[in-house]
């Protein structure tokens, strides 16, 4: 199997587990992550998705691209699509804990998850430029989202290699490990997410994007909405009641 999950708490672990080739993405990687995060079981409420061995992923498995006819290629971009929005849009929050190489394809699919954290070996690149072909799983649309488009176009003109610290200051990662500490990030990311009300952790991944795509009209109404929805549930009174009577914690403890 090139993926295994474990489960921790209420965190589900996802690692992708195809070392001996980088964890590169074969379509059999790509059907599975589909189905991981569309069958997310009862009560976790975070995932975490990691790389075993020295690389995070190599990205797409370019042994299976070789024999592929134009519509079976847009068939195939289009089941990378599918199965990256069921990280995006799914059930649950995800982390990405990034290190070694996060390239082509492996950088699409954390492109993809809420929140990335890159060890201090994590370097990124779109070598698809060199490939002679063009990215397929998204990241043209979610990538600019995180760096903008020219940084995207310079990665792909020239081969550019960005390095973990790189990563940060320009927004593909929010935060660097230490090497082999990753994971450990992600987790203590991943418990404070557990944390939160559900409808925020479902709002920050549903409606925030749409929020981010829509006319400023739209995107007002929109907030509105989901602030309104939020404040009225019990648990969100509940905890307006906590920091009122003093039992909450303060910003930053
Ligand atoms: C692979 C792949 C792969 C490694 N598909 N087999 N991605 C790329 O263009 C990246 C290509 N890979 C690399 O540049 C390097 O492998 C790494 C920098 C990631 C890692 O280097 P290293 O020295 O640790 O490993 P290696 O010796 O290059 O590779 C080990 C094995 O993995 C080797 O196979 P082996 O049978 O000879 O042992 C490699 O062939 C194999 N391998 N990467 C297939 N990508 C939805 S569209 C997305 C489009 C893209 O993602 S394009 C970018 C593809």
């Amino acid at each position: 199997m090139s993926i295994h999950t474990d489960i921790q708490d209420e965190i589900l672990l996802v690692r992708l587990s195809r070392p001996q080739k980088r964890n590169a993405l074969n379509d059999e990687t790509v059907l599975a992550i589909e189905n991981i995060f569309s069958n997310i079981p009862e009560g976790i409420k975070c995932a975490v998705i990691y790389g075993e061995g020295k690389h995070f992923s190599a990205g797409l498995d370019l042994s299976e691209l070789t024999e592929r006819d134009a519509i079976q290629g847009i068939h195939h971009s289009r089941m990378w699509h599918r199965a990256l929005d069921k990280i995006q849009f799914g059930t649950v929050p995800v982390v990405a804990v990034l290190h070694g190489a996060g390239v082509g394809g492996g950088l699409e699919l954390a492109s993809a998850c809420h929140i990335r954290v890159a060890e201090s070996s994590a370097f990124f690149a779109l070598p698809e430029g060199q490939r002679g072909i063009f990215v397929g799983g998204g990241a043209s649309v979610r990538l600019p989202k995180l760096i903008g488009m020219a940084r995207m176009a310079d990665m792909m003109f020239t081969g550019r290699v960005i390095t973990a610290e790189e990563g940060n200051s320009i927004g593909i990662v929010q935060y660097v490990a230490e090497a082999g500490k990753g994971l450990e990030k992600g987790i203590e990311l991943a418990t404070k997410i557990c944390a939160n009300a559900g409808i925020t952790n479902y709002a920050l991944m549903h409606v925030l994007p749409r929020i981010a795509d829509a006319s400023q009209d739209q995107a007002l109404m929109m907030e509105s909405l989901i602030a309104a929805i939020a404040q009225d549930a019990p648990e969100a009174k509940e905890r307006l009641k906590q920091f009122l009577d003093g039992k909450a914690k303060k910003v930053g403890e």
